[in-house]
């Protein structure tokens, strides 16, 4: 199995309450590495590029205003299939659907604020670490 690198963002939701060190830890267990971290108060503009994909859905601005509501945590996680491994410590996006011991069972409040984001494919991945990190900013 390859080593491979993902995005992470612990949310505004999860900063307020304290959670960036718990969170953080779930995935170290999981066996990701950070390899990169940030705190960052997104701009709007920010906000609804890093979601561009999802302009036209309908929860679009409630999304932006969400994520732009207080400060975030951007990481780069590394480790064997790490994409698909931070998918599943981070749980379903609806945490009344999320799986006992995910990161969205325990701290996520709503569908909205679901406490994690994680990047879903190698491509959306790439871009995402290409959006918020340089280069230089990740040591492996
Ligand atoms: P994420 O991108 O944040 O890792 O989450 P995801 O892949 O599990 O979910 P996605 O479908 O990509 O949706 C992105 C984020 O939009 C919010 N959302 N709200 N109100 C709603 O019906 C609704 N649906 C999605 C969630 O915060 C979700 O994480
Ligand atoms: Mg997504």
């Amino acid at each position: 199995m390859a080593i491979e690198r993902t995005f992470s963002m612990i949310k505004p939701d999860a900063t307020r309450r304290n959670l960036t060190g718990k969170i953080t830890a779930k995935l170290e267990e999981a066996g990701l590495r950070v390899v990169a971290s940030k705190r960052v108060w997104m701009s709007r503009a920010q906000a609804e590029g890093f979601y561009a994909v999802h302009k036209e859905r309908p929860f679009f601005g409630e999304l932006v205003e969400t994520m732009t509501a207080g400060p975030t945590v951007v990481q780069v996680l590394e480790g064997e299939n790490a994409i698909l491994k931070n998918r599943e410590v981070m749980g379903a996006t609806n945490p009344a659907n999320a799986a006992e011991g995910t990161i969205r069972k325990e701290f996520a409040v709503s569908i909205g604020e679901n406490s994690v984001h994680g990047s879903d494919a190698p491509e959306t991945a790439a871009q995402e670490i290409a959006y918020w990190f340089s280069g230089v900013e990740l040591v492996g």
